[in-house]
Parts: C-alpha cells; sequence; structure tokens
C-alpha cells in the first residue's frame, strides 16, 4: 500500500480545527497509525488469527470503521473458502475510495462490500465476527451502547467481536505516566513536540476514550457471555467479546 509521511501538523496552524477524516488525512493514513497507535501491527495480524478461528462458513464478517481495509485484508487471508461476506464500513469517501483500491490489489475468493455509510446506520446481521478497530472511540458517547447492543444482537452464538481503543484510566497516576509513555513513542517514531501538541488539540472533541471498566460494563450489560482484554501497550489496548 502506498502512504506518504504523515506531515499534517508538522507546520503552525493559525487555527487547529477539529479532527477530520478526509483527503489529507486518507492519503497519510497508514504512516498516521502505525506511528501513533503502539502495538497496531501486531493488533492486525492478531485480528486475522481470531478470524481464522471464529469465523464459520457463509456467516458475515463487519469490519466498522474499516479506514484504509487493513484488518479487513488480514482477515480475508485467513478465511478463503469458507463462502463468506465481509462488509467494510466507513462514512469517509476518501478512506472508501483508498481502500478500495488497497483491496483490488490482492486476489481473494471472498466478497468484500465496501459501504460508506455510518456504522450507527448498518444492519448486522448472521455475523460470526465484528471488529471495531479504533472506531468506538469516535462515536458520540451516548450512542455507544445502543451500538454494541446492535452488534449483539446480529451475531452468532460463538461469534466475536473485537474492540481496540485507547483507553482513560481513573486513576490520575496512572493515566499521567500511561499517557506520557504514549508521548514517548510519537516522539520515538519521529513526531515533533508541534505535531504531538496540534494533533492533540484537533482530536479533544472528537476522540473520546472510555475506561476498561466502562469497555466491561457495557459488553456485559449487551448480553455477551465473555470478555477479555488481550493486547495492552501504555493506554492502548485491544478487547475480546465472545456471545
Ligand atoms: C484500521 N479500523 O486501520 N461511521 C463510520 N465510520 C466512522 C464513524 C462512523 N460513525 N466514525 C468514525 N469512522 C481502522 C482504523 S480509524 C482510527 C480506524 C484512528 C471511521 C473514520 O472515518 C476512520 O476511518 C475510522 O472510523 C477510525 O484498523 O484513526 O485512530
Amino acid at each position: 500500500m502506498k502512504s506518504q509521511q504523515d506531515t499534517i501538523y508538522a507546520n503552525v496552524a493559525n487555527k487547529i480545527t477539529d479532527f477530520q477524516f478526509d483527503q489529507r488525512v486518507a492519503g497519510v493514513f497508514n504512516d498516521m497509525i502505525r506511528r501513533s497507535v503502539p502495538g497496531y501491527a501486531q493488533i492486525i495480524n492478531t485480528i486475522g488469527d481470531l478470524a481464522n478461528r471464529f469465523v464459520t462458513p457463509k456467516s458475515n464478517i463487519y469490519d466498522l470503521g474499516s479506514s484504509l481495509g487493513s484488518a479487513t485484508l488480514s482477515i480475508r487471508r485467513q478465511i478463503e473458502g469458507r463462502e463468506c461476506h465481509i462488509y467494510a464500513v466507513d462514512n469517509s469517501q476518501s478512506m472508501i475510495d483508498r481502500c478500495t483500491e488497497n483491496l483490488a490489489a490482492y486476489v481473494s475468493d471472498i466478497q468484500v462490500n465496501l459501504l460508506c455509510a455510518d456504522i450507527r446506520e448498518v444492519e448486522i446481521q448472521n455475523a460470526s465476527m465484528v471488529v471495531l478497530n479504533f472506531t468506538l472511540q469516535f462515536l458520540p458517547i451516548q450512542d455507544r451502547n445502543s451500538l454494541i447492543k446492535r452488534i449483539y444482537d446480529g451475531m452468532l452464538p460463538g461469534g466475536i467481536l473485537i474492540i481496540s481503543e485507547k483507553l482513560f484510566f481513573e486513576d490520575n497516576q496512572i493515566q499521567q505516566l500511561l499517557d506520557e509513555q504514549h508521548l514517548d513513542f510519537k516522539r520515538a517514531n519521529g513526531y515533533s513536540e508541534l505535531e504531538i501538541s496540534q494533533k492533540r488539540s484537533a482530536l479533544e472533541n472528537v476522540m473520546r476514550p472510555d475506561s476498561l471498566n466502562v469497555h466491561q460494563q457495557r459488553i456485559t450489560e449487551s448480553g455477551f457471555s465473555h470478555f477479555s482484554i488481550w493486547f495492552q501497550c501504555f493506554n492502548f489496548a485491544s478487547m475480546v467479546a465472545i456471545k
């Protein structure tokens, strides 16, 4: 996949506007997410491994907030021959356009339906796997419970939901420590203090992390039988829930 280096916040901006998944972001997204999210490559690979374990023949898989299709590609490689449909959904047309190119670059017998739509409006049915890889944190907080409940209702028994998120920690000292460690990760990946602080301001109103407790409660109340965090690096985590 072609991806330019992310320099979006490299120069002083007169005014920092809210972060948007527009054409500029889609063009540098692979570089941006790998340099900003600790463990991203590991999580993408593991999503493929989990697909191999959990996806059942003739079922549906949903990649909600699919961006450039990294999770979809990882899943598709593992489930050849199972006659499944993958639905990759994103409400950014720029992401969908680039994702279409990425998917077309590889041959597969698995059909991927790319939908430019709001994940709150997509019907989930016959699903053996649903992925929310760093997407739930961008939804308004009041819409999160109903989305998880709808996902649960559309899943097959034994199906798996993967939720990866930046986490918020109620313990202030831990919150500060893990936040600093994350900033060090970004610095080590070449982001300047200016880039880090301008991006932070842009995300302030757009991305609102929940705590692990809030995630667990939401998952349990929606009816899932099993829940665990399976990956954590600093304040980034990936969780699994099984119906
Ligand atoms: C990956 N999962 O590479 N409806 C549809 N899409 C949305 C919505 C919504 N309501 N809100 C946000 N998005 C990907 C990475 S990025 C995470 C996911 C990040 C989309 C948004 O357009 C963007 O493409 C994606 O969710 C979030 O595995 O940038 O930190």
